[in-house]
């Protein structure tokens, strides 16, 4: 049997990429694999306690809170506010971003962007959700408190970005910007083993991931786009696959190992699309650009743009870099002229 890598001695294997490193990353990232197995626990079990069903209480997104995601929300802000590495967080449950005045996390060098737990709303449907999160290096001074511009950073300045996916396995998936390694939580262990080693994601697919439901109210260039997904004169004769979870992780999560388009665009009800650039698209296009893969807004790359508010969403198509490619063609063509 070929030895187990855990979560754990793969982070501190890899601290040797950081020169300069002086292990806090390597603890920040360890700290969000133990948070993550405690909410692992609660997602498992969900369908038997209290636990599911809403919260009562909407975010800033007017969403209804499932309890789930609140508990999640606590779980990872307890375990950065504990493990001292982070100056302060922002998450999609929080309206403004919480700088933490511990003495301890004022001398943090790192601040996180976090969905705890997206595709919130499949919870009591038993259908995958993830976490998802985004690491910086604060701009503000060390020892003193956090402010807005640690967090508003361009997606190009990501330390590190992950996700979790709670499915019929729990993974944790990671870069810091030498690759993508994927683990599996082993239950009878408890610990995650790396099981997708340097995970590269297919320049070419055959799965298309967008709700049709939006189709008349999206733009020109994804009209076309979608139509042409479903064209059977391809090279093998058949049209592209649809799928979509209706769950971002889940479905980003398939594209990255199969190859895949997920796109959620704009419609005229929204027009920057309904995801949010700092703790979704931003993380996301971190991994998948690691992985040899594409993600933009249709017209410009995720990575370079400059966030102004924490909460603004954009407009996503990410994954493999050819169907990307191909998707923005039918932008370019038919959008173009509507500048
Ligand atoms: P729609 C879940 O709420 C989410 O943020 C993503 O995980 C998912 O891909 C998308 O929204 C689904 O949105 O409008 O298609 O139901």
């Amino acid at each position: 049997m070929s030895k187990i890598i855990t979560l754990s001695e793969f982070i501190i294997d890899r601290q040797a990429d950081f020169p300069y490193a002086s292990g806090d990353l390597s603890r920040l990232l360890s700290d969000i694999g133990i948070a993550a197995k405690i909410v692992n626990q609660q997602v498992n079990k969900a369908g038997l306690g209290d636990i599911l069903g809403a919260f009562g209480t909407t975010n800033i997104q007017g969403e209804v809170q499932q309890k789930l995601d609140v508990y999640a929300d606590e779980v990872f802000i307890n375990s950065f506010r504990n493990g001292g590495e982070v100056c302060g967080i922002a998450s999609e449950e929080n309206d403004a971003y919480v700088a933490f005045d511990r003495d301890l996390c004022k001398k943090g060098k790192y601040v996180v962007l976090f969905d705890p737990l997206d595709g919130s709303s499949n919870i009591d449907v038993n259908v995958s959700i993830g976490t998802i999160f985004s690491i910086f290096r604060r701009t503000s001074s060390v020892g003193d408190l956090a402010n807005i511009n640690d967090f508003l950073q361009k997606g190009c300045e990501q330390v590190a970005a992950g996700y979790v996916i709670y499915g019929s396995s729990t993974m944790l998936v990671y870069t810091t910007g030498y690759g993508v390694n994927g683990f599996t939580l082993e239950p009878s262990i408890g610990e995650f083993c790396l099981s997708h080693p340097s995970m590269m994601i297919p320049e070419d697919g055959k799965v298309y991931s967008i709700n049709e439901g939006n189709m008349a109210i999206t733009t020109p260039g994804i009209q076309a786009y979608v139509a042409y997904c479903k064209e059977v004169d391809k090279k093998d004769g058949r049209p592209y696959s649809a799928r979509y979870i209706g769950s971002l992780v889940a479905d980003f999560h398939r594209n990255l190992i199969k190859g895949g388009i997920y796109i959620y665009p704009p419609t005229t009800g929204a027009p920057k699309g309904k995801l949010r650039l700092l703790y979704e698209c931003s993380p996301l296009a971190f991994i998948v650009e690691q992985a040899g893969g594409l993600a933009t807004t249709g017209t410009s790359s995720i990575m370079d743009i400059q966030p102004k508010e924490l909460h603004q969403r954009e407009p996503l198509l990410i994954g493999s870099k050819n169907m990307v490619l191909k998707a923005m063609e039918f932008i370019a063509e038919l959008e173009s002229a509507k500048v």
